[in-house]
């Protein structure tokens, strides 16, 4: 036996234990050696029962991923599962960690399941665009009842032991997971015959009756699938638990999984599963390790300083609020507070929890208050002058190797650190509103942040559930960047024919969860107008409405009409009116547009933009933007984010269209990029330069 699988006997109890850190992925070789001792422990006349159990951190957390996207070598999955299933000797899988995925599968192919208290069981593949394809939608539903496995299929989510146990998914929970599973495997040895998943029936018995049921248990998880296949593949392999025999079913279900995990949702959301995780990597020199954060301070009160504040509370760090103005500070503590409200009314916390973590925020006035932390993050007003003063203060009263953080999201953070004596300390830590909500965070590298300061960092924003993406400097880092070639376009697709509602549709359609002009109403067009006066930017129909004082949803007109208490955009003929007035004025003569041009020209200039930030190196890896993308604007998570979007588009298309772009608009930005033009002239996609 090679090391990734050992076989050993306890007196009559044979155990299966499978090595393959990080997290036990269930890939080619270990399925070899588990079928191979599996074979082995049947065969040996001395082994009564086998134990199926995992070192390390984890019990089996799915299939390898990085195998999805390649041919299937034997034995496979559901060859594995048969054989254990098909085996006299009863097989306990004894689980801790996280049972994923085909983990899960395997685990409901034994004919005992046990686990230690705290682990976790789920059947993520949804996320992966995927379904389970190893019987899990057919051996899960007859131990749990379809209800339960349509829930637990359906969100991907995983579920503690405990719920486990008490829907029928495992049969006990045991402290010590070695010594538990040797008592079970002992205590079931003689049992016979050994009960099997397949063969139930009573689970599924009231669905079998009528079928139709599922349907309408369905209906409310199809709904929320806008775009995605696998939601409804999943219904439809559930479906075939009542209709089908178990061979049959577990046929179908593999059929569905085949043709999903060779789909380019599942590439797309397999890319963003990978780059997540690259995404926050940093090599650190030889011996340096992050920074301790025990302690944080967040200066300003307003929405983003509460929300940071919430997020750390929530991973169980405390921190201090510091606002010198004490009535901000009072509004910042009660949204606070409000925000924990509305999560206990919701059920999403208890009251113990919610008095521990607002125990862990305390409120000041007095910039003294940041010496005892060690991660300082300084969410203030966006202005230059305003952020060095602040910055020069922090190098005097922070405590020597404290990190310091500024939210900026445009501002140059050398110019930052630059006012500090300790530059080595200071980068950006750019959160997305609202900020206790919001996965991203761009963390912005200066020019002279020491390696172990932004490891810090990203450790940190990971510990606080936070996906981190390492960014260098340069106006808007990446996703503001890019964002504004799409708001440019936007307002020209009106001039140019479009309707608001026209171009936020061409997006939803596209998979975005709201189109770009009911993101600026919800925003507040103010925000963005003030920033353009600031740089002697003019937007046509945007200044104007603000003019008007049109600030958005806050005043209940925007590039929308929201009626009283609604935040449905409406129509507006009043808006409809100004563009055509303004087109007239430039002397634009309007005319439809199709919602795929619409589509092309508000991301294929992005898609050029992202191409200069990753030569510049302000992005290391074209995965890393499509993080961003993904985590921070709403891209649709199917679609791989803008630059893996562009591989499936094609570069040499989206270069033709760039050029009609720069002459029809006169824009040199359109101009494809050179490493745009090179990368479509080798016939290359951008993930070829990621490594
Ligand atoms: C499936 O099972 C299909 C079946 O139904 C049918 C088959 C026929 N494969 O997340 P972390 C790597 S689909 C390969 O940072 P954590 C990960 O890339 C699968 N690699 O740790 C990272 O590598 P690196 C269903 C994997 O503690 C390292 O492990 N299963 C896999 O924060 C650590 O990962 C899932 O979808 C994998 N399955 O979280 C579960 N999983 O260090 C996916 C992880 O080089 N995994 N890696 O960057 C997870 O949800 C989390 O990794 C887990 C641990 C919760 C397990």
């Amino acid at each position: 036996m090679t090391d990734l699988v050992t076989l050993r006997r306890d007196d009559n109890i044979s155990v299966i234990t499978i090595d393959n850190p990080p997290v036990n992925a269930f890939g080619v070789k270990v399925r070899e050696q588990v079928l191979a001792a599996l074979l082995r422990a049947a065969d040996d006349a001395a082994t009564d029962a086998i134990v199926l159990r995992c070192a390390g951190r984890t019990f089996i957390a799915g299939a390898d991923i990085s195998e999805l996207g390649k041919p299937p070598l034997s034995p496979t999955f559901p060859e594995v599962i048969k054989a254990i299933e098909a085996c006299e000797k009863p097989v306990v899988a004894a689980m801790h960690g996280t049972a994923l995925g085909g983990g899960l599968e395997v685990a409901l192919g034994c004919h005992y399941r046990i686990a230690l208290a705290g682990t976790r069981l789920g059947l993520p593949e949804i996320k992966l665009g995927i379904i389970p394809g190893s019987g899990g939608t057919q051996r899960l539903p007859r131990l749990v009842g379809i209800e339960k496995a349509l829930a637990m299929i359906m969100s991907g989510s995983p579920i503690p032991a405990e719920e486990a146990q008490a829907s029928g998914l495992i049969d006990a929970m045991v402290d010590d997971l070695d010594a538990g599973a040797l008592a079970f495997a002992r205590e079931v040895a003689a049992r016979r015959p050994v009960p099997r998943a397949r063969d139930r029936a009573d689970r599924i018995a009231p669905f079998v009756a009528d079928p139709a049921a599922l349907d309408a248990a369905a209906a409310a998880y199809l709904k929320r699938a806008k775009g995605l296949h696998a939601p409804a593949a999943a219904i439809d392999s559930l479906r075939a638990a009542i209709t089908l025999s178990f061979d049959e079913a577990i046929a179908r279900e593999r059929a569905l999984f085949v043709a999903l995990r060779d789909g380019e949702q599942s590439k797309a959301l397999r890319h963003i599963f990978f780059a997540e995780r690259a995404a926050a990597k940093v090599d650190l020199p030889a011996g340096e390790k992050p920074r301790k954060v025990e302690r944080a301070a967040i200066i300003g009160a307003g929405t983003m300083g509460s929300g940071i504040a919430i997020s750390f509370a929530n991973a169980g760090i405390p921190v201090s609020i510091i606002d010198l103005a004490p009535e901000a500070l009072q509004r910042g503590l009660d949204t606070v507070a409000k925000t924990y409200r509305g999560a206990l009314a919701r059920g999403g916390l208890t009251q113990e929890q919610m008095d521990h973590r607002l125990g862990l925020i305390k409120g000041a006035t007095d910039l003294a208050a940041i010496a005892d932390a060690d991660l300082v993050i300084e969410a203030v007003f966006e202005d230059m002058e305003i952020k060095r003063k602040l910055f020069a203060d922090l190098d005097r009263l922070a405590k020597p190797g404290a990190v310091l953080a500024t939210n900026t999201s445009y501002l140059d953070v050398n110019a930052i650190a630059q006012a500090t004596g300790r530059p080595q300390d200071v980068l950006g830590l750019h959160f997305f509103s609202p900020a206790n909500i919001m996965r991203l965070v761009e963390v912005v590298r200066a020019e002279k942040t020491a390696p172990d300061a932004l490891a810090t960092a990203i450790a940190l924003t990971r510990t606080i559930g936070k996906i981190p993406v390492v960014v260098g400097v340069c106006h808007g880092f990446v996703g503001n960047r890019m964002l504004r070639l799409r708001t440019v376009e936007a307002e020209r697709l009106l001039l140019e024919g479009a309707l608001p509602q026209e171009v936020d549709r061409a997006l939803t359609d596209f998979g975005f969860a709201m189109g770009p002009f009911a993101v600026s109403d919800l925003a507040g067009l103010d925000i963005a107008w003030r920033m353009r006066q600031a740089q002697g930017l003019r937007a046509e129909i945007a200044d104007r409405l603000c003019e008007m004082e049109r600030f958005g949803q806050k005043t209940g007109r925007g590039f929308y009409l929201y009626e009283a208490g609604s935040r449905t955009p409406k129509p507006d003929p009043e808006v409809e009116q100004l563009i055509v007035e303004t087109a007239a004025r430039l002397g634009i003569a309007r005319a439809p547009i199709a919602a795929k041009d619409i589509v092309e020209r508000l991301l294929f200039p992005m898609i050029n933009e992202g191409t200069r930030i990753l030569d510049e190196g302000i992005a290391q890896r074209s995965g890393d933007i499509d993080v961003i993308w993904v985590s921070g604007y709403g891209f649709p998570s199917w679609r791989g984010g803008p630059m893996h979007y562009a591989g499936t588009v094609g570069l040499p298309y989206i270069r033709d269209r760039l050029i009609e772009f720069a002459v029809k608009t006169g824009d040199a930005r359109h101009r494809p990029a050179s490493l745009l033009e090179k990368l479509a002239g080798d016939g290359k996609a951008f993930v070829t330069l990621d490594g």
